[in-house]
């Protein structure tokens, strides 16, 4: 009888316990639905990293709420930076921007937030470091326009284009 009692309790409580499981999973995905879980792709630029910014950019990153995905120190090659910024292949300070960026070491990353475009580029600033807001990542490490310490994908499209460039696994 004691045994009967015992699998039948066992069996309760196995089952409300997988309900209860059933029940979180579902209501994490119903959140995630509606929290907009974005991926952004982010690059600390030679400039910052010569500087010895790097840890401190990666820590604020961090404080910040973003998950980083996947990251890597690496140098780009002139015909990667030309890919990666085909957008201004007609501008003048093309060359001189595809120099800079191939000067040095970057660390690309894959970040993830809720709002994450928005939220990175928020943390980055204003292209030219001196109309950054302060705090911002552009005024603390930049130096100007054409040495502004990170990068940030400015929309979804393109941030699935460059995740796809540099982490086509987490795109
Ligand atoms: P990125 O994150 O580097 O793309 O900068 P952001 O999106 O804030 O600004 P855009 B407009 O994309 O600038 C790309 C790079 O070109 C540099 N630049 C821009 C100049 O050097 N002179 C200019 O007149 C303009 C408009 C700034 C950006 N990169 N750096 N380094
Ligand atoms: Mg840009």
């Amino acid at each position: 009888m004691n045994t009967f009692k015992t699998a039948v309790i066992a069996t309760a409580s196995i089952a409300l316990l997988g309900t209860i499981i059933v029940t979180l999973v579902y209501f994490d995905q119903f959140d995630k639905g509606m929290i907009n879980m974005e991926r952004t792709f982010a690059m600390i630029k030679p400039d910052a990293i010569s500087a010895h910014n790097t840890g401190k950019i990666i820590d604020m990153i961090e404080q910040h709420g973003f998950t980083i995905l996947g990251m890597e120190k690496t140098k780009l090659s002139k015909e990667q930076a030309q890919t990666f910024y085909a957008v201004h292949k007609e501008r003048p300070f093309f060359a001189e921007l595809v120099d800079f960026v191939t000067s040095g070491p970057v660390v690309i990353m894959c970040l993830e937030k809720e709002n994450a475009i928005k939220a990175w580029r928020d943390l980055m600033g204003a292209t030219d470091p001196a109309n950054a807001e302060p705090g911002t990542l552009r005024k603390l490490f930049g130096t100007d326009v054409g040495h502004n310490a990170v990068h940030g994908s400015d929309a979804p499209e393109t941030a699935r284009q460059e995740l796809t460039l540099f982490f086509p696994d987490l795109a």
